[in-house]
């Protein structure tokens, strides 16, 4: 099934159609081909120019093709891209030595995507709580938040509650146990159990539709993690890395997690880099033999990791995300005074907002993003309603009021 809605251009009817005849049906994409990235914009095979409010789900946050980080892969394509961790290569000791400095752990844990960063996260809370914390085995547990998303293995969706997530794909892996979200009190009612290994948490809550927690619900809930010895574990992939105005949303609160989960703008959006961040009486639970992966660490990954990261720091990312978003926020909020009948609720953190649409005669987020293809800026819907607005944190202050008055006007015709 295809999407009538776009355009006279036969390339990108040809690319919409070769994705339809010869890829699997698991993503349903706004009809809209892009050929071409540069910070803030992309642009699509006929040429037009859109602004990214998506970033590839918070990839792209130090933009498209950023100048910095695309040299320091090239670079290092021409000279060694993969050694496997059979041997040592010359750029993994100086990234994990620059990753761990700057986050402040003792050491980090190597992998691609997202998922398997999660993955690893798991696993390492579960050993340790056999090893470290002395859990009788196979008892070790796992807490979630309901409406979490954390990727798409077995394991990670036996942790969902989604139904598009779960159905038949069972049976699930046991032991995990899901408390509801911004609730501190479930969170304690549930550490009364003493074979709880970890709690597994997004700072704000992604796909779930930027939902912000109140605060003092991170420190909260780190805080019971400690007084039940129970690993803090922060999946950081969507919300770490300047996206919600500070470097780590869990620095909004002070919150040094026990276990980090990185990913996503790790790499500027080039390569699949993710890491897992924990210390010495954590990580040192897995030896040699016992996790990895072929491309984890890798040279590419390595340059691109530290070339992002130092993006995010030299261009103040973070501050650029606070003063905008905050900016963006307000911006938001005055539409959806002007407009209260269409625009049920916004909120956000930093360059990582939302807007809940008030359904139209049948017509809801998918059909406002539409409009906003059509007007040049780009955005996903999530859920039926939401529209989730998170720019490459690049963005300066006349692009982002050019972006509220596309919105604005979308809105109006609405
Ligand atoms: C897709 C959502 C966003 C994540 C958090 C782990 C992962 C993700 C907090 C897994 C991935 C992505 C995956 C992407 C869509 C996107 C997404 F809508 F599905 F939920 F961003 F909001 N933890 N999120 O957000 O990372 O294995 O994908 O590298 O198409 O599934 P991954």
């Amino acid at each position: 099934m295809m999407n009538a809605i776009m355009t006279n251009s036969n390339a990108a009817k040809q690319a919409m159609d070769l994705e339809d005849k010869y890829g699997a049906h698991n993503y349903h994409p706004l009809p809209v081909v892009l050929e071409r990235g540069e910070g803030v914009y992309v642009w699509d095979v006929n040429g037009k120019q859109y602004f990214d409010f998506l970033s590839a789900y918070s990839a792209v946050n130090q933009g498209h093709c950023h100048p910095k980080i695309v040299k320091a892969l090239v670079e290092q394509a021409q000279k060694l891209t993969l050694t496997s961790r059979a041997f040592y290569n010359d750029c993994l000791g100086e990234y994990e030595k620059f990753v761990t400095e700057y986050f402040g752990f003792d050491k980090v844990l190597p992998m691609n995507t997202g998922a398997e960063g999660v993955e690893t996260a798991l696993k390492l809370a579960r050993k340790w709580a056999y090893e470290v914390k002395g859990v009788a085995e196979n008892e070790a547990k796992i807490i979630v938040c309901k409406n979490n998303f954390h990727g798409r293995t077995i394991t990670i969706v036996s942790a969902s509650n989604d139904p598009d997530a779960r159905a038949n794909f069972g049976p699930f892996t046991p032991g995990i146990i899901a408390v509801e979200y911004n609730n501190s009190d479930a969170l304690a009612e549930a550490l009364k159990d003493k074979t709880i290994a970890g709690f597994l948490i997004e700072p704000i809550q992604g796909e779930a539709g930027v939902v912000v927690p109140d605060d003092g619900y991170l420190k909260k809930c780190y805080d019971l993690c400690k007084q039940h010895n129970v690993l803090f574990i922060a999946d950081e992939i969507q919300s770490g890395l300047g996206r919600t105005g500070k470097r780590l949303a869990c620095d909004h609160e002070g919150v040094h997690p026990d276990i980090l989960i990185l990913g996503k703008a790790l790499s500027g959006g080039t390569y699949p880099v993710s890491a897992v961040l924990a210390n010495d009486d954590i990580m040192l639970c897995i030896k040699p033999g016992q996790h990895g992966s072929t491309y984890g660490g890798n040279p590419m990954a390595c340059k691109a990791g530290i070339a992002a990261l130092s993006v995010l720091r030299d261009e103040q990312l973070s501050e650029n995300s606070a003063r905008l978003g905050t900016l963006l926020l307000k911006e938001l909020k005055a539409i959806q005074a002007e407009f209260p009948e269409k625009v049920k609720h916004v909120r956000g953190k930093g360059l990582f907002c939302a807007m809940i649409i008030t359904e139209q005669n049948g017509k809801s987020a998918w059909e406002v993003c539409v409009e906003l293809m059509k007007n040049g800026l780009l955005a996903k819907p999530t859920h039926g309603d939401i529209i989730r607005f998170a720019p490459p944190l690049i963005i300066n202050e006349a692009q982002l009021m050019e972006c509220v008055s596309i919105i604005r006007k979308v809105l109006k015709d609405f």
